[in-house]
């Protein structure tokens, strides 16, 4: 597998002596947010890793190198190509790999190429979950499966009301995935600090975060962690109105018979539309928010 893989030298220098290195995913650049916004977004989130003091290794397929740590001319051509790159979720990696193709990879991929690498933690913004309407529609994503088995601790502001949070937590429970709230009780919705459910504990300080995650692999358990940083609360939205965009997305995703891995890029560009760019700038925020917290805990496990 290793053969497959392929080191930025920052990236291959950090982990070779056990310096603090962050994964980034390469979905919320290519289809998460407009050109040119994403590629500023991707950059600063790097930036924002390093003056955190750890290495960014933003994640990526491309001519079927699984590729961790990215040049910016790299991060201007997943931005610039937008949803033309491929969407890469778990099931998209051997035929892309097998022909040298392209891909940006979600939260699943991104955990999968992290763990070969040898990165524990990783930050992004929202993670797929189960979808509104799954018991019929069996629209679950594939990132929580891979919570269930890949030791990558996940750093988010937890999900999006585009699904449904309470399905999400119950699927997480299942796959024994310890859905952390940092600094909270309640599950953060992305762009609101509250949505209603409670994460099973709260945890305080990078340090502790560091000490779970260490006691989770050395047991053996195996599996990730999913850590819920809350939304800067300057930024947070208004909670009915960002609500009745979501509903107004999920209501017209039907009415289009949008499905499978169309559905989250829809919702995520539909909720855009209606809100104007207010939930971009919280998006950004909240990225900026969760890659700062990662790079603290990444630094705490490389302390010990
Ligand atoms: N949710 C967001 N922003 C995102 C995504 C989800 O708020 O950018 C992206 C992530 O890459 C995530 C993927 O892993 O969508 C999930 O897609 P699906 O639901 O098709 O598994
Ligand atoms: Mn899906």
């Amino acid at each position: 597998m290793k053969d497959y893989l392929e080191l930025s030298p920052a990236v291959k220098a950090a982990l070779l002596v056990g310096d603090p290195v962050v994964a980034l995913e390469s979905t919320i650049i290519s289809h998460g947010m407009p050109y040119p916004q994403n590629v500023e977004t991707a950059l600063r989130v790097e930036e924002a890793v390093r003056q955190a003091g750890a290495v960014p290794a933003t994640i990526c397929v491309i001519k079927g190198k699984l590729k961790a740590g990215l040049t910016a001319d790299e991060i201007e051509y997943l931005g610039k190509n937008g949803p033309a790159v491929t969407k890469a979720s778990r099931r998209d990696l051997p035929v892309l790999v097998a022909r040298g193709a392209d891909g940006a990879t979600t939260v699943a991929t991104t955990m999968i190429i992290a763990h070969l690498a040898g990165i524990q933690v990783f930050a992004t913004g929202g993670i797929g979950g189960v979808h509104r309407g799954a018991e019929t529609t069996m629209d679950i994503s594939a990132d929580l499966e891979e919570l269930g088995r890949t030791p990558v601790m996940v750093i988010c502001a937890g999900a999006k009301a585009i699904l449904d949070l309470g399905l999400t937590l119950e699927y997480l429970e299942t796959k024994g995935v310890p859905v952390i709230g940092y600094g909270t009780e309640e599950l953060p919705a992305f762009y609101t600090r509250t949505s209603g459910f409670r994460v099973d504990y709260r945890i305080d300080t990078p340090e502790e975060l560091a000490a779970a995650f260490r006691a989770q692999q050395e047991m053996g358990l195996g599996g990730g962690m999913l850590v819920t940083n809350p939304i800067p609360e300057e930024y947070s939205m208004d909670p009915v109105r960002i609500n009745a965009a979501i509903d107004q997305a999920v209501a017209d995703s039907r009415r289009l018979g949008i499905h499978g891995k169309e559905t989250t890029p829809y919702l995520l560009a539909r909720v855009k539309e209606l809100t104007g760019g207010d939930s971009l700038d919280a998006n950004i925020q909240l990225v900026l928010n969760n890659a700062r917290l990662a790079a603290r805990t990444a630094a705490a496990l490389a302390r010990r």
